[in-house]
């Protein structure tokens, strides 16, 4: 495609352009996987064309991803990790030498080099998995944690729970496109769990919680797993990597990694918590993150499961009535189906809440 030749002739990839296809599943930018041959041999890279709707900041954004990716870089090296290339991301500059190229539409777009045989897995397939993403994600939190100076909010108040709830309200209540109707469940599930909302949000206000480096988007498919050794090879997507908490950033896992259903899965009884998965993962993430947490922090790692699955609940709620306008939608109906099936995860989770409290207290 034209448009791609002038993206390639844009960065500094060795090689010439021979095509592209997309790739991956994510909601948000638009991934490519672009194919070159350097000497005959093939070389791969991923071209992305960062949502510019969703960030309204790109160069801070773009900032924020030098800054942290130098700072992982310089740990990793510190270690002795002799693969940096796969254990971080790596930016490809322009022939301007800046970390990304603004195109004829006035679309950023930036280049990574490809990471090899290694995949992000959409839905979990077996404990080590879980073990796996959440040692990677906690050990990027801890490479992070003496990160000089603080990251540009690439999205204000992203996990700002009470924020979400007050534009779901106001989603109910402008209904522009009459789906309220047909939601009513949801709505109701939704508002009888207000309370929950303010939880992290005053505590970190307190400062009892406090304000870290965090990912943000902790998907279990935001962690590339190696296909040989099975291992947390490299975190990636770090669009929303900003001061946070690390119970966004734990809770989210829990969300993505405690069950084998798809995102938007529509037969709800196959929707459930599954403690193992979730043990797998509270003993990753203490392997590197028990040295920093704070005792608040630990005492609410099984409760920010359940806050963050209702927050993105509410999140695809609130997109389905507004008319499907953030997230990406393959098929009518699917922010509302996985609007279902977080709210289904958030009652699975309070159904065992007990039992994931219990298995936190025995791992600290
Ligand atoms: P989104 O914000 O849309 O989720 P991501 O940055 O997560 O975008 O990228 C989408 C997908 O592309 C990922 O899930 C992963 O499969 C793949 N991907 C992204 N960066 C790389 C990379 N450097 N090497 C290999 N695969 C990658
Ligand atoms: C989006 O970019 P992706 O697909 O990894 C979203 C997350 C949601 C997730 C739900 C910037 O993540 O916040 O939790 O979809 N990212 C942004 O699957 O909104
Ligand atoms: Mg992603």
């Amino acid at each position: 495609m034209d448009q791609f030749k002038d993206v390639a002739a844009a960065f500094q990839c060795p090689g010439s352009y021979l095509g592209e296809e997309p790739y991956g599943s994510g909601h948000i930018n638009d991934t490519y996987k672009v194919f070159y041959d350097v000497d005959g041999r093939e070389v791969h890279y991923i071209h992305q064309r960062v949502n510019k709707n969703i960030f309204k900041d790109v160069p801070g954004l773009m900032e924020n991803i030098g800054r942290v990716t130098r700072h992982q870089r310089k740990k990793f090296e510190e270690a002795g990790a002799d693969d940096l290339d796969r254990r971080v991301l790596t930016l490809i500059p322009t022939v301007d030498g800046t970390d990304y190229y603004v195109d004829a539409n006035g679309d950023f777009w930036r280049c990574y080099v490809f990471i090899e045989d290694a995949v992000g897995i959409d839905v979990i397939e077996n404990t080590d998995q879980a073990y796996e993403s959440a040692r990677a994600f906690g050990e990027f939190q801890c490479q992070l944690a003496d990160l000089p100076g603080r990251l540009v909010e690439t999205i204000p108040n992203f996990h700002h729970t009470r924020s979400r709830f007050d534009t779901l309200k106001e989603a109910i209540e402008a209904d522009i496109h009459g789906r309220a109707d047909d939601v009513k469940d949801e709505i109701e599930f939704a508002m009888a769990r207000e309370e929950m909302v303010d939880v992290v949000i005053d505590l970190m206000a307190s400062g009892e919680i406090p304000e870290r480096v965090t990912h943000n988007d902790t998907k279990l498919n935001n962690v590339l797993i190696d296909n040989a050794s099975g291992k947390g090879q490299c975190v990636i997507d770090l669009d929303t990597v900003m001061p946070g908490s690390v119970l966004y950033d734990f809770g989210d896992m829990i969300r993505t990694t405690t069950n084998q259903a798809a995102e938007d899965e529509c037969d709800l009884s196959k929707v459930k918590m599954n403690i193992d998965y979730f043990e797998a993962l509270v003993k990753g993430y203490l392997e590197t993150a028990s040295g920093f947490l704070v005792p608040k922090e630990r005492e609410l790692l099984a409760f920010s499961g359940k806050l963050i699955t209702f927050e993105i609940g509410l999140r695809f709620l609130t997109d389905y009535l507004q008319g499907d306008v953030y997230f990406k939608t393959h098929r009518e109906g699917q922010n509302i189906d996985r609007c279902r099936k977080q709210f289904k995860m958030v009652q699975s989770m309070e159904e065992q809440m007990d039992a994931m409290q219990k298995i936190v207290e025995d791992c600290t």
